[in-house]
């Protein structure tokens, strides 16, 4: 017989959809967009169609392993979760009476959004005072240069987008990262609206697109104020908004000359008419919005560039208008008391913070404590961190114990002295709101954990009850946890139907009236003048960039998130191949020519693609998109060999787009 459950996608995509599972005799048989969601009504990407594929994946890990072969090599022999555990506790005892608790290093991301399961950690770690992971591998410099314009001010609902009548794609490859984004801009301009997409190369999102206008990578800051110089010039700026709701307009107002558009096009690489067109088109909108993307805060100018294309909307005086704005990241995080769920107040006192963007540092420079052991969940950095020859360096250190939670034997999992099998999103319960909108939904395991794999939360239960905490924190299951969150609602929950969400059905927080004029900043103003930032001013200062001929943009794939879906092989034919894309000019320069194997390489490492010719790259870009695994790789690195640990200007965010490198035939 068959059932249907709900559930919601656990991926890090801003849509966060919902989910409809038919199961089977215990099994997940088909996977569905759910039809009664508000924002996803439906529809899935091609990753997700299959979901039960994943879930049911020949690969997937079952039961506990050790390591029985050199750290690398992938040999592993079954054991019990018993003897795991023990294991694990024997090992951190041992570490933590010679070093200290701080020798212990946790590394967690994404691979589960749900809160629960997500910062299941949080409480252990905290408790037996390891060091503390600081978590800024994804984009808090574009949140910091948000909020340093907008302070804490909610989010553009994105079903504004429709009622706008000129859309700007700005770094931004929703057909990719954000489909559902992607079907509201196409209805947008069925309606007529005009749609302008801003990349460094032509990305598939450009299909929806009237103009692609391709910038120099991390110089989309100068581009923007130079926008702002010609429209303050020629008068096309909003006078009363300005007056009513911006701070500091008139001394930001006295900086813009130097970005006239001659004297930005050789930074941007833009034409002076171009960057004129746009403004023209931008200002003279009735309702202009801008989706802005994470891609341009990548860099070591990324919070100030959010900052300056954040300034834009206030000039123009968008946001008084329906379907103008600029949509970020949504921010729900007030919605619940996650202090609950992470217990910082475990920590007797504070420990040490190590940035996970320089994972690759910590793991193989002398620190006091030495990083010891290092405890692996919902993340894969051996593939996803920058600098991956540091991060493996790391990894191969005999000294280091590594244990590594997952569901599939990823790259990081090879270098494990303990491997623990990790429950799907389907085998448990936990509670997911979203960056990409407004919606709330419970969930309940949908099938019975798949092998003896076990969920985050019951891994920290068993860890805290081997490592002796009497805590009544550790011994509550996840829905327990749940419950409790759910019972003590935040302000803004008033007015969830929070039976809905307690029987696993969607809810969307609401959006107060008039939130689009309600600036919660210092001044209640839109702040172009922070006093409080070291740069008062948003102004232009070049990305990193050393010196290689080449900007290389890692971008996410539409066939995998991350380096999550490498276990699906259909996913994997679709993505073809690990390709370098170049423009057909600089690979004639090199005599490189298309499918040929090449090198691309920088004074971090060197990495094999197979090249790809195309006219969508500009000249001076290479476009390396997807993270592999290794072993599906042309060579034995992948990507992330090539990027650089340097963090961006400001939220200690990572930088993956400023990276340079210089490309060679294979011999
Ligand atoms: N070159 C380059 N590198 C990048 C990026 C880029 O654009 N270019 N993007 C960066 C960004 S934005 C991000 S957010 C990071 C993402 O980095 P990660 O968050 O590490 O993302 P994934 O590669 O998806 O790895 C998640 C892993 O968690 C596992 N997993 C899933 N669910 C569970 C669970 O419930 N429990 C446990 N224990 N494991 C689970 C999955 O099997 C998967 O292997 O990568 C960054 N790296
Ligand atoms: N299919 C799929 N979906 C995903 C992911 C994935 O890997 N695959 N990753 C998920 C995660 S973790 C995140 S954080 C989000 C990522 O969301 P985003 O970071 O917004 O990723 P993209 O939508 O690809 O947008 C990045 C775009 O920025 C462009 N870009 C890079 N540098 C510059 C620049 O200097 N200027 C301009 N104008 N553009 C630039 C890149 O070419 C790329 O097209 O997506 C999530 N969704
Ligand atoms: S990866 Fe994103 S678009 Fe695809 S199903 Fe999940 S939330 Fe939806
Ligand atoms: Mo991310």
């Amino acid at each position: 017989m068959v059932t249907v459950k709900r559930s919601v996608c656990p991926y890090d995509c801003p849509d966060a959809c919902g989910l409809l599972v038919e199961v089977e005799a215990g099994s997940a048989v088909k996977v569905t967009g759910d039809p009664d969601h508000p924002y996803t009504r439906g529809s899935l990407c091609p990753k997700m169609n299959h979901y039960e594929k994943t879930v049911h994946s020949p690969g997937r890990l079952t039961q506990p392993l050790l390591r029985a072969g050199a750290k690398g090599q992938g040999q592993f022999r079954p054991i019990s979760w018993e003897e795991a555990i023990r294991r694990i506790g024997g090992q951190w005892r041992t570490i933590i009476a010679e070093y200290g608790a701080e020798a212990i290093l946790p590394y967690s991301y994404a691979g589960t959004m749900g809160l629960v399961q997500r910062h299941a950690g949080h409480p252990f770690f905290h408790r037996l005072g390891a060091s503390r992971l600081e978590r800024t591998i994804c984009s808090p410099a574009k949140d910091y240069g948000w909020k340093a314009v907008m302070g804490s001010t909610l989010a553009l609902h994105p079903d504004e987008a429709p009622k706008s009548d000129f859309i700007i794609l700005w770094g931004t490859n929703i057909l990719a990262t954000s489909i559902h984004f992607f079907q509201i801009v196409r209805k947008a301009k069925q309606q007529g609206a005009k749609v302008w997409l801003i990349d460094t190369y032509e990305t598939p999102t450009a299909v929806a697109a009237d103009r692609v206008i391709l910038v120099k990578p991390g110089s989309d800051g100068a581009l923007a104020l130079s926008m702002m110089q010609v429209m303050v010039r020629e008068g096309w700026v909003d006078k009363d908004f300005i007056a009513r709701h911006v701070h500091g307009f008139e001394q930001f107002k006295d900086t813009l000359p130097a970005y006239a558009p001659e004297a930005v096009s050789d930074v941007t690489g833009l034409d002076p008419a171009v960057i004129v067109e746009l403004a023209k088109t931008y200002a003279s909108a009735r309702a202009p919005f801008i989706s802005l993307g994470s891609g341009l805060s990548r860099y070591a100018n990324g919070a100030m560039t959010v900052r300056c294309i954040t300034c834009l909307p206030a000039l123009a005086g968008a946001w008084q208008k329906s379907g103008g704005g600029l949509l970020s990241s949504i921010s729900t995080g007030s919605a619940f008391a996650m202090e609950q769920v992470t217990r910082e107040d475990f920590m007797a006192e504070e420990t040490r913070i190590i940035n996970m963007n320089q994972i690759g540092d910590a793991l193989t420079e002398a620190a006091n404590p030495p990083v010891r052991s290092f405890y692996v969940y919902t993340s894969n950095p051996a593939a996803v961190a920058p600098d991956q020859n540091k991060v493996i360096a790391g990894l191969m250190r005999q000294d280091l114990f590594t244990v590594v939670h997952e569901r599939f034997m990823t790259d990081t999992c090879l270098y494990a002295d303990i491997v623990l099998p990790a429950a799907s999103s389907l085998e448990t319960s936990d509670i997911y709101r979203s960056y990409g909108h407004y919606c709330l939904q419970r969930t309940y395991p949908a099938i019975p954990a798949v092998g003896e794999s076990k969920s985050n939360w019951e891994v920290f239960q068993l860890l805290a009850r081997e490592m002796g905490f009497e805590d009544a924190f550790f011994r509550q299951s996840a829905d327990e946890m749940i419950d409790s969150l759910l019972a003590d609602p935040k302000p803004w929950m008033a007015g969830v139907d929070m039976d809905r969400l307690k029987n696993g059905l969607t809810v969307e927080l609401p959006l107060p009236e008039g939130y689009k004029l309600d600036y919660r900043t210092p001044s209640g103003r839109i702040e172009i003048l922070n006093e409080k930032e070291k740069e008062p001013l948003p102004r232009y200062f070049p990305p990193a960039g050393e010196s290689a001929p080449f900007w290389l943009m890692t971008a996410p794939n539409l066939y995998s998130l991350n380096s999550s879906f490498n276990e699906r092989d259909d996913l994997l034919m679709q993505k073809e191949a690990m390709y370098l894309q170049m423009n057909p000019a600089d690979a004639a320069a090199k005599q490189l020519t298309d499918r040929q194997q090449v090198v691309a390489f920088n004074i971090r490492g060197e990495v094999p693609f197979i090249l790809k010719v195309t006219d969508k790259v500009p000249a001076g870009v290479v476009v390396a998109d997807s993270i592999y695994w290794i072993k599906d790789a042309p060579g034995d690195r992948t990507v992330n060999a090539l990027t650089s640990q340097r963090l961006a200007d400001r939220a200690a965010g990572s930088t993956f787009y400023d990276t340079k490198v210089d490309v060679k035939g294979a011999c």
